[in-house]
């Protein structure tokens, strides 16, 4: 009787290209899948993002793979075990301030690891109208805090003739709670074709650093009138603190408008549920600001203190960054006291399939994309062309149809289009019209900034056709 071959976790990561042969496991089975990935019903592509390592994350969001025929025809491929001698060595270093960060979904693109920033890979993006919380993208900024619930306390400045609220998770599950599906963009989603202009300074996020998710909480509006606060000053501010700081204690902030915070249609919420689980520890755990059509640097994570004020957070991320500025201002000239900070984002759309750079078989092209805008615009027409821009067809818009004013999520969208025969390549371009009529401009050279934010022009995608 033969052993069972044993396989390292490293044996199995180092074997993910057609080459080396693709291996993935299961438990504590080792699969070699390389004749399988052709011949996957969800495509080469989505089979891949789990090579060299464990299938489970992938399959716990695709419960397909729950079936005994997919784990028969799985068996097929099995060449042995996993090393049962491969112990887990704990990295837990105190002197390191993101030692206690959460595990992460491998899918994830990793931008930068310290802080966390990471998007879904666009196959995963728009496969889901809802994103799953373990793929939804995570912009921090510092290292996760690690809140008790127990304990946890909501500081509520009070207003005039009010009185200030210590709230507990108990307190705010008593106020109305309140459901919306609401898109979270940041402002530096696509920034890497601003780079590719002229170099800016940010993270290089590519079209993923936007995500959807059915978001449940207390009305902001509600929690403010109890601690006493009015709309009697337009002009003030609502401010948030995190409870996320660095070294010398500085934390993360923001704020909005006083009118958007305490009007009841504008939907603020102080999130307490994210697609009906309690908020991931990266997405704000306990308590998180969403604001409606607003970007994402004002949607503060591990919410510690509102108050209202004549000012705007005086936070480094409200007054020296998130701001948009000329093409022709550098960082010798720029004067940030100068710009308003951003709120409400611009129309926008991209496509996540075909992907830059892709193959594809002649004879039909599906395409596929998501398209937003912030303040409530709805998106009304997402064009689409194959040759550049020259022609444009309107592609199909899926997923939840939006309230006038308050289209605060996105509409998914998709095209399947004949492939002229004799074609090499494609050039496909998308572009969104809102129902301001507002659009996307053409190009990122009129747009472009030292910050990269808010870059929105038509999204381009270069594609080779199989022969
Ligand atoms: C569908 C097998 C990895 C995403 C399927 C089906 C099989 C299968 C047999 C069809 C199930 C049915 O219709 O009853 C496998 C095997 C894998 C693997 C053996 C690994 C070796 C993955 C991964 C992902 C994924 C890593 C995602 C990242 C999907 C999706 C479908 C699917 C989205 C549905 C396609 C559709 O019909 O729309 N897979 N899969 N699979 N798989 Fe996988
Ligand atoms: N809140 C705190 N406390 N700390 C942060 O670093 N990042 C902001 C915002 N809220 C941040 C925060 C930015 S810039 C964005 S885009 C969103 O959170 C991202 O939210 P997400 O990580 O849940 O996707
Ligand atoms: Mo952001």
């Amino acid at each position: 009787q033969k052993s069972t071959p044993t396989y390292t976790k490293e044996e199995v990561s180092s074997h993910t290209t057609p080459e080396t042969g693709i291996w993935v496991t299961l438990g504590s089975e080792v699969f070699d899948v390389t004749e399988f990935v052709g011949l996957h019903p969800g495509g080469p592509s989505k089979l891949m993002l789990a090579a060299g390592g464990p299938l489970e994350p992938f399959w716990a969001l695709y419960a397909i793979h729950n079936q005994s025929h997919v784990r028969e025809l799985l068996a097929q491929y099995k060449i042995g075990e996993l090393n049962p001698e491969n112990k887990v060595i704990s990295t837990w270093d105190a002197s390191d301030p993101y030692a206690d960060d959460p595990v992460r979904h491998p899918a994830l693109k990793v931008n930068s690891q310290h802080p966390f920033n990471a998007e879904p890979p666009p196959e995963l993006l728009t496969e889901n109208y809802i994103t799953p919380n373990p793929i939804f993208f995570t912009r921090n900024h510092l290292p996760v805090p690690n809140l008790d619930p127990d304990t946890y306390r909501l500081h509520v400045v009070g207003g005039p003739g009010g009185q200030s609220l210590s709230l507990s998770l108990e307190d705010l599950y008593k106020f109305p709670k309140h459901e919306i599906t609401v898109t979270l963009q940041c402002a530096g989603n696509r920034r890497s074709e601003m780079t590719q202009v002229k170099k800016v300074k940010g993270l290089e996020w590519r079209t993923g650093a936007i995500s959807t998710a059915r978001w449940g909480g207390a009305r902001l509006c509600d929690v403010l009138a109890q601690a006493g606060h009015h709309l009697c000053e337009t002009e003030a501010h609502v401010c948030f603190e995190g409870l996320d700081s660095d070294p010398t204690g500085t934390t993360y902030g923001a704020s909005i408008p006083l009118a958007r915070a305490m009007d009841p249609e504008a939907e603020v919420l102080l999130a307490y549920e994210m697609n009906g689980q309690p908020l991931p520890r990266d997405h704000g755990f306990p308590v998180r600001v969403v604001v409606p059509g607003v970007v994402g640097a004002r949607h503060v994570k591990w919410l510690g203190r509102v108050s209202v004020e004549p000012e705007e957070s005086f936070s480094h991320w409200q007054q020296r960054d998130y701001k948009g500025f000329s093409p022709s201002v550098d960082w010798d000239t720029v004067d940030f006291d100068s710009a308003p900070s951003i709120q409400e984002l611009p129309v926008q759309s991209a496509i996540t399939e075909p992907q830059d750079g892709e193959t594809i078989e002649s004879g039909e092209v599906t395409i596929k994309g998501y398209a937003w805008s912030g303040g409530g615009r709805a998106v009304i027409r997402v064009d689409v062309s194959l040759d550049g821009g020259l022609t444009w067809q309107a592609a199909e818009l899926n997923g939840e149809e939006q309230r006038p004013r308050k289209a605060w999520a996105w509409r998914l969208w998709q095209m399947q289009a004949p492939v002229p025969a004799g074609q090499k390549e494609l050039n496909i371009v998308c572009k969104a019209v809102d129902d301001s009529y507002n659009v996307q401009p053409d190009t990122v050279a009129p747009i472009w900034n030292l910050r990269g934010v808010l870059s929105n022009a038509w999204h381009r995608v270069h594609v080779h056709i199989a022969s």
